[in-house]
């Protein structure tokens, strides 16, 4: 195909999350998530931002499909708040939570946009987390009941099903650097997170398929990034190989292959860390076959050997290449070299679809009342170029999804970080178009690449 075209029936998406966008948190009888919980523990997020308002899209979710479709999107990744559906993340349905989610899927379909829903985008209900949270097994199974609750409902409108977003993200910056809610620091809780959050993908993964009849198609999103070392030191070399085995192997060698990284299992033992052994029978479910693979790319990490440095023995070092908002390297050739390497080392022929990628830069209204964004612009065009090299390589890549739609509640950076193509306004909610936006329904249009 010609450098930056896209096979035809090519899937253009945008990607936002539930907490990040929603706000209404207390409305319609849903319950307090972990997120709610920690954004009002003083300290933990950016200047005491919550997502109590957001982008207020729970009630402006009508005109935010309008601008969807003006940007000419075929499909709209969304994630499900698990405490709207069990305000006590088991028990008692919430059937005003469900409501609000067939609204918006009865939207999306009268503009032709296919729902792309993701179950798990981290805002675990509060109460399960009083349970023991991720670290417990239980979870896992009442997060499957909750999966199989919005299959029954609601799989006749929704053709693709995310079990998990980026398990790496929640166990490690979740339990083990306390960045994210529930803020422990705690490695162990952060490998049992791990296995349970790959355990409930596999529960629900079974829930799906022994459910009788199902129309849509179901996978997993991981965070994968390449690793590299900083300099050509063999002990950097082995750095990067360590960074890879967590970030990387931890979660597509269960997957693909039913099994922890050896190497890694062997590192850990090595300092005398109890790893949990799961039974077989879990790892197996783990490694059943899923419909698709979903990525999300944002950057490559850099590191160094660090003996002192607890766990992995490493440090991320920054890198020399120019760096979005966020201080991540802008990296496109990553992406293609990262997507090669799961074809040859884990998906073969699996779809995979990039269901995040995306820069935050420090964007302003200008006195034209426009927001010109040309950074974003230039990420954003080398990394489809980069998309477009690897399935013409032979990479069966069947979508891409902007992260983000509109600017919204950057996790631990509050408000300060925006990664949308709609620039917000949090004092009036307007939803402003940045150039990104304006160019991005021209990549649709033409599915191609543009200028
Ligand atoms: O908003 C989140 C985006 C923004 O950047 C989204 O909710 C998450 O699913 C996802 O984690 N997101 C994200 N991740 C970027 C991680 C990049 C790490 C690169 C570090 C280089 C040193």
């Amino acid at each position: 195909m010609t450098e930056g075209r896209f096979p035809e029936g090519f899937l253009w998406g945008v990607a936002t999350a539930a907490y990040q966008i929603e706000g209404a948190v207390a409305e319609d009888g849903r319950g307090e998530s972990i997120w709610d919980r920690f954004s009002h523990t003083p300290g933990k997020v950016y200047q005491g931002h919550t997502g109590d308002v957001a982008c207020d899209h729970y009630h402006r979710y009508r005109a935010d499909v309008e601008e969807m479709a003006r940007l000419g999107v075929g499909a709209y990744r969304f994630s499900v708040a698990w405490p709207r559906i069990f305000p006590q993340g088991r028990g008692q349905a919430n059937p005003k939570g469900l409501d609000f989610y067939r609204r918006l899927i009865d939207a999306l379909r009268e503009r032709g946009i296919v729902p792309v829903v993701t179950l798990y985008h981290w805002d675990l209900p509060q109460a399960l987390q009083e349970r023991g949270g991720w670290a417990h097994r239980d979870t896992a199974y009442r997060f499957a009941d909750y999966a199989a609750y919005l299959f029954d409902r609601l799989d006749e409108a929704v053709p693709y099903w995310i079990t998990q977003n980026e398990p790496f993200v929640v166990a490690i910056l979740g339990h083990v650097t306390g960045e994210h809610a529930p803020g422990l620091q705690d490695p162990m809780a952060g490998f049992r997170a791990a296995h349970h959050l790959l355990l409930s993908h596999a529960l629900a993964l079974q829930a799906y398929r022994e459910g009788g009849r199902r129309h849509g198609r179901i996978g997993i999103t991981l965070n994968l990034s390449p690793v590299e070392p900083a300099g050509d030191d063999p002990e950097d070399e082995a750095a990067a190989r360590r960074l890879d085995g967590l970030l990387n192997r931890w979660f597509l060698d269960p997957l693909f292959r039913g099994a922890y990284p050896s190497d890694m299992v062997a590192h850990f033992a090595g300092l005398g860390l109890p790893l949990p052994e799961p039974p077989q029978e879990e790892m197996r479910a783990i490694a059943a076959p899923i419909d698709f693979l979903g990525v999300n790319y944002y950057s490559r990490q850099l590191v160094r050997h660090e003996p002192g440095e607890p766990l992995m023995a490493m440090r991320q070092v920054e890198g020399p290449l120019p760096k979005t908002a966020m201080g991540w390297e802008v990296y496109p050739e990553g992406l293609r070299r990262l997507l090669e390497r799961l074809r040859h080392e884990y998906t073969g022929e699996l779809p995979i679809l990039i269901t995040e990628n995306g820069a935050a830069f420090d964007d302003a209204v200008s006195p034209d009342g426009a927001v010109h964004d040309p950074a974003r612009v230039a990420y954003l065009r080398d990394h489809l170029l980069a998309v477009s090299r690897a399935i013409d390589d032979g990479v069966p890549v069947r979508g891409y999804f902007l992260w983000s739609l509109m600017d919204n509640f950057e996790w631990a950076h509050g408000y300060s970080k925006r990664f949308g193509v709609l620039y917000v306004d949090f004092d009036t909610q307007a939803r402003i178009w940045k150039d990104s936006a304006h160019w991005y329904r021209r990549v649709i249009e033409a599915n191609a690449v543009v200028d």
